[in-house]
Parts: C-alpha cells; sequence; structure tokens
C-alpha cells in the first residue's frame, strides 16, 4: 500500500463516503462529472452553440469568496504564524475539526484528486493529493491543475505528496474553518465550496504551505502573475506582479498592448501564483504552478479583457454570474446589454437598477491552454528569468502611478509597507485600506516578519536580481474617476519599467525611490485630463507622512522579529519625507 493509499483509507474510515473515486484526469471522467452536476442541478448548462462546454454553479449565498476569519495557520508556536494569521494549535484544531469531518461524507463520493503543480516533468513541480466530496471542486482542480495521472508519474519518483481533506459538510459559516498545518505539510477545509476555501492547490497549497516550505528551501512562493513582455526586437523580457485579490493581475497577464504598432506585447505564463528559484546562474526564474485561470467575472469585457473573453468563450465553469434570457453568462461591466428575462446569480429574475445581477466576486474557471496569449513557455519545465518584480494594489489617493526601489531592499520594504484597499474577493467590508505586504497577507503561511527576511536573504543570494517597482493603476481624481486609463494603456508603464531594465528610461530620484520623470511615460495618443500625468508622477508628502504612520502600527505587531532592515528603511523614508 502506498502513503496515497493509506492516508485514503484512514480519512474514509473518519468521514465515511458511500463511494471513493480515483480521478484518472480524463476528459472521460470530467464529462461524467459535467452530466451528473447537470442532472442534479449542480451546473447548468448556458447556451451550447454560443459557450460550447459553459456551465453555471451557483453556489450557497453564505459561501461566495474567501473568508479569512476563518483560516487560520496551525504551528505548534503562535509566533510561528505571527500576527498576520489566525492560529489554533494543531491538536486542537484536530480535534474540532476531526469531529465535523466524522460521517461528513455519508451519502456522498469521496473523490481522490492526485494533481501536479507544475509543468510536467519539472524540477520545482510538486504533487498534492485531495480527498472531496464536491463533484464541483473535481471539475474545477481538473481545469486548474494537471490531474491524474502525471501527478502519480511525479510521486513515483518523488515520494511526496500535500495531502487536503476536504468536505462540504454543512456548508454552514458556523463549521467552516480552512486549517493548514506546516510542519506536516497538510490542509484541512470543511464547510465551504467555494473557490480558494475549496480548490486546496491553490492558495491553500500553492501558496500557504508553500511559501513555508520555500522559506525552509530557499525558494519563494508568491501572490503573482508572470508575463513575458516582447519590444519590436522580439526580444521578450519576463515580469512577475504581485498584486492583491482582485486588483488586476489577470487583466495584466492578459494586456492587449496599445502600443503593439511599436512593436510591444504581453505574453500570459501566469495569472496568480509564481513559484521561484534561484537557477545556476545566480537569476530568479518563475514557474506558474496552475494549469488554469480562476478569475474575477465582473468588469471583464471586450474592451477591457478581450483576451479573457476569449478564454472563456468555451470549457469554462462560471460560478455566481447571471443568466440571460437567452441562455447566456452575463455580469456588471460585461460591456452588453443583456437584454429581457436576466437571472441573477441566486437564481431569481432580476431587474436593472436593483442588485447586481452578478456576485462581485462571482468568477470564470477555464484552462490556461485556451488563452489566445499564452506563452510558448508557460510550461516550460525551467520556467523563464525574472527581470523585474512588480508591487501594485488599489489606491485611490497619495500612491503615483510608477516608481522603482533603488534597491533589493529598499524594494523589499516598499513590498512590505504596501497598503491597498480590500476587495469583494474575501468576505468582509470592501474599500478599506490595509497593508497587504506583496499581496501575501491573507497566504503567508508563517510570520511575515520571517517572510520580510526570506526576502532580503533571497536577494542576497542572487547575482542578478530583478529590478523592483511599485505601481498602482488606480488613482482618482475628486470626482472619483480613474485619472489613468489602465487595463491595456498600462503597456505604457511596462514599457519605462523595461527601459529602466535595459538602463535606458528617464527618472529623477526622489524620497520614495525613482519616479519618472512627466515625459517619461509614452502618452501619445492618450487623452489624459489636464494635469493627470504631473498628479499622477508626484510626491504627496503629506499623504506619505500618515502612510508611514499605518506602516509603524503594522510593523510593531513584529516587535524585534522585524528585520532591523525594514526599521532602516523605513526610518529612512520618513526621514526623507521630512516626518
Ligand atoms: P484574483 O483572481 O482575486 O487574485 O484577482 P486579480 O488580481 O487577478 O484581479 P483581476 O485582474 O481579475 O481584476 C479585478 C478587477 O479589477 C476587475 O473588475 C477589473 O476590471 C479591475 N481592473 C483590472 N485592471 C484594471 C486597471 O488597469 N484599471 C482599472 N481601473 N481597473 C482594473
Ligand atoms: C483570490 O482571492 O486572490 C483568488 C481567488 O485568486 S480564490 O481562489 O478564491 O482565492
Ligand atoms: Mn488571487
Amino acid at each position: 500500500m502506498t502513503d496515497i493509499e493509506r492516508w485514503v483509507e484512514a480519512t474514509a474510515q473518519v468521514t465515511r463516503p458511500d463511494r471513493i473515486h480515483w480521478c484518472d484526469g480524463s476528459r472521460d471522467e470530467y464529462d461524467g462529472l459535467v452530466r451528473s452536476m447537470l442532472a442534479d442541478g449542480t451546473l447548468i448548462a448556458y447556451d451550447q452553440n454560443a459557450y460550447p462546454g459553459c456551465y453555471l454553479h451557483r453556489s450557497n449565498p453564505n459561501d461566495v469568496a474567501r473568508t479569512e476569519q476563518l483560516t487560520f495557520i496551525c504551528t505548534p508556536k503562535k509566533d510561528d504564524a505571527g500576527p498576520n494569521n489566525n492560529w489554533m494549535a494543531p491538536a486542537e484544531a484536530k480535534e474540532r475539526l476531526g469531529r465535523l469531518f466524522e460521517g461528513s461524507m455519508q451519502g456522498r463520493t469521496m473523490y481522490v484528486i492526485p494533481y501536479l503543480m507544475g509543468p510536467a516533468g519539472s524540477a520545482y513541480s510538486k504533487v498534492g493529493v485531495e480527498l472531496t466530496d464536491s463533484p464541483y471542486v473535481v471539475a474545477n482542480m481538473h481545469i486548474m491543475t494537471r490531474v491524474g495521472r502525471v501527478a502519480m508519474e511525479h510521486y513515483a519518483k518523488t515520494g511526496q505528496f500535500v495531502p487536503g481533506l476536504h468536505s462540504l459538510g454543512d456548508v454552514s459559516p458556523d463549521r467552516r474553518f480552512i486549517m493548514h498545518f506546516p510542519e506536516e505539510n497538510l490542509v484541512w477545509s470543511i464547510g465551504s465550496g467555494y473557490g480558494g476555501n475549496a480548490l486546496l492547490g491553490k492558495k491553500c497549497f500553492a501558496l500557504r504551505l508553500a511559501s513555508s516550505m520555500a522559506r525552509k528551501e530557499g525558494w519563494m512562493a508568491e501572490h503573482m502573475l508572470i508575463i513575458g513582455m516582447e519590444d519590436s526586437s522580439g526580444k521578450v523580457t519576463y515580469m512577475a506582479a504581485a498584486f492583491p485579490s482582485a486588483s488586476g493581475k489577470t487583466n495584466l497577464a492578459m494586456l492587449v498592448s496599445t502600443l503593439a504598432s511599436e512593436g510591444y506585447k504581453v505574453w500570459t505564463v501566469g495569472d496568480d501564483i509564481a513559484w521561484m528559484y534561484i537557477d545556476n546562474q545566480g537569476r530568479l526564474r518563475a514557474v506558474n504552478p496552475e494549469a488554469g485561470f480562476f478569475g474575477v467575472a465582473p468588469g471583464t469585457s471586450a474592451q477591457t479583457n478581450p483576451i479573457a473573453m476569449e478564454t472563456i468563450r468555451r470549457n469554462t465553469i462560471y460560478t455566481n454570474v447571471a443568466m440571460t434570457g437567452d441562455g447566456k453568462p452575463w455580469w456588471e461591466g460585461m460591456g452588453v446589454e443583456p437584454g429581457p428575462g436576466v437571472i441573477d446569480w441566486q437564481g431569481r429574475p432580476w431587474t436593472p437598477g436593483n442588485e447586481k445581477a452578478a456576485h462581485p466576486n462571482s468568477r470564470f474557471t477555464a484552462p490556461a491552454s485556451q488563452c489566445p496569449t499564452i506563452s510558448p513557455k508557460w510550461e516550460d519545465p525551467e520556467g523563464v528569468v525574472i527581470s523585474a518584480i512588480i508591487f501594485g494594489s488599489r489606491r485611490s489617493v497619495v500612491v503615483p502611478l510608477v516608481y522603482q526601489s533603488v534597491s533589493w531592499q529598499h524594494g523589499v520594504f516598499m513590498g512590505s509597507s504596501m497598503g491597498a484597499e480590500t476587495t469583494a474577493a474575501a468576505t468582509g467590508a470592501v474599500g478599506v485600506v490595509r497593508r497587504d505586504p506583496m499581496a501575501m497577507l491573507p497566504f503567508c503561511g508563517y510570520n511575515m516578519a520571517d517572510y520580510f527576511q526570506h526576502w532580503l536573504d533571497m536577494g542576497k543570494r542572487m547575482k542578478h536580481q530583478p529590478l523592483i517597482f511599485r505601481v498602482n493603476w488606480f488613482r482618482k481624481d475628486a470626482d472619483g474617476k480613474f485619472l489613468w486609463p489602465g487595463y491595456g494603456d498600462n503597456i505604457r508603464v511596462l514599457k519605462w519599467i523595461l527601459e529602466r531594465v535595459q538602463g535606458k528610461g528617464k527618472a529623477v530620484e526622489s524620497v520614495l525611490g525613482f519616479l519618472p520623470t512627466p515625459d517619461a511615460i509614452d502618452t501619445e495618443g492618450l487623452k489624459l485630463p489636464a494635469g493627470a500625468m504631473q498628479t499622477l508622477t508626484a510626491v504627496d508628502t503629506e499623504g506619505w507622512v500618515k502612510g508611514t504612520v499605518e506602516m509603524d502600527k503594522f510593523y510593531s505587531q513584529f516587535g524585534d522579529r522585524l528585520p532591523k532592515e525594514i526599521r532602516e528603511e523605513h526610518a529612512g523614508l520618513r526621514k526623507r519625507l521630512g516626518a
């Protein structure tokens, strides 16, 4: 008996499913799952002529986003989880959840999903096995990961896998927990069928557990998209960018360049997670551990993200979007009129002007291979060499359009101090500014003070450090309108970043770091409001002084564990600001 078989058997004795199904990842298996979910109403078919292979799933209205307050890191010592995580002692977590898993799969099938995170045959890839009683989760895992033989072959070579146990339980928020045991590389999740709570390969394994493994093993697991930027010479330069949830990763990863006539183009390598390693030449390399996109639907349109629109025309599972009278998916910001007879995300007839037809965190699950701009290197076992790291978030005030750190250490400070307005991707208030270091606040599986130290240490080990940048597409004017057009025009900012990587690109050294001169960003053909570029490239001293107070509050939670380099950078910024 293999370790996997032993664990499956032991789990089945607790959860007591009626049947056990070992997944092979085949098309037949997927089609069978879809048929049974169509039969019991878990899935609803869209018009199969217009949207072949596309289905709608409506999750429980109490279960529509990640639940950070119910997500725990269970390390033996509380301080190892850090102030950035909810903590429970491993024994207590096992005890409490053990009771909830008791008989939780009765009357259901337990699916065993062996899956590979990362390209086949890559030394960087890792195997997970998820046990779940949700066929919806199985179908999503089929799209988001590499399921079946490819995983078992990798397991045969390494003998290692990350176990993840998931049950819908009774889908009650009172009995919902997402528990991580970093010492054992184990995940237990119960009571939610949604996204990052239930597709255990994604945030639970590829970020929370992987970040903890990465620290021990000397690599990085980050909430980052990966792109290749092609210039007129045909050379492709790769960049990785961290933005908080629902803040523009998928959009940047699929950007359609408005500078295509100058030869600039973006290739998609990944849209949410990057695993990064230092190669034998001292360069940072990244692979996308995922095989699909679990993207935000609202705001996705032929104008904002035509590549996503093309990607999700077939073989896509939609979750919590609306359905038009003629059987097509629809959401706010799709850029087309839905016509009469719309059914909202909860299955009720919808009247325009009332509540939203699609949930703000409604999503599509689509295979990466269907993306028209997918990079020829997206499954390269060696990954791609990263030349620039970009941190971005929603900030309607204060933060400039783009600036560059003066050093790796300063860049780590920039990422570690990033403020961000919250979004609908997690339950709770939307639009509240919080510190979200490296866009990893909900995903760092250990004490963030140690995480900052790890970033500093990684930089020291690299012979060729990527340059580090901060961007903000979300500055607003006094009337609440975006100052920067965003989307395809973000290529103009990427162009400056590329120029900086190439040792060109005009900049001035400011208190924040290198800011582009007002003429350094190519704005030709843009109709920007008067003075917009000045505002977007200026330093709001008063705003930043307030910001440093917020940073101080955040950092102080970590006490002596905070690296002294971060403290020094923070003090340096305050001094330069005259605070
Ligand atoms: P997760 O999948 O939750 O990690 O999110 P993500 O970072 O991939 O976010 P995504 O690209 O899906 O963007 C979320 C929302 O931000 C969408 O509603 C977009 O329309 C909006 N958005 C993305 N890029 C821009 C931009 O450049 N400008 C503006 N104004 N909005 C943007
Ligand atoms: C995010 O919230 O950052 C996501 C979606 O990418 S989920 O998989 O639900 O975490
Ligand atoms: Mn994400």
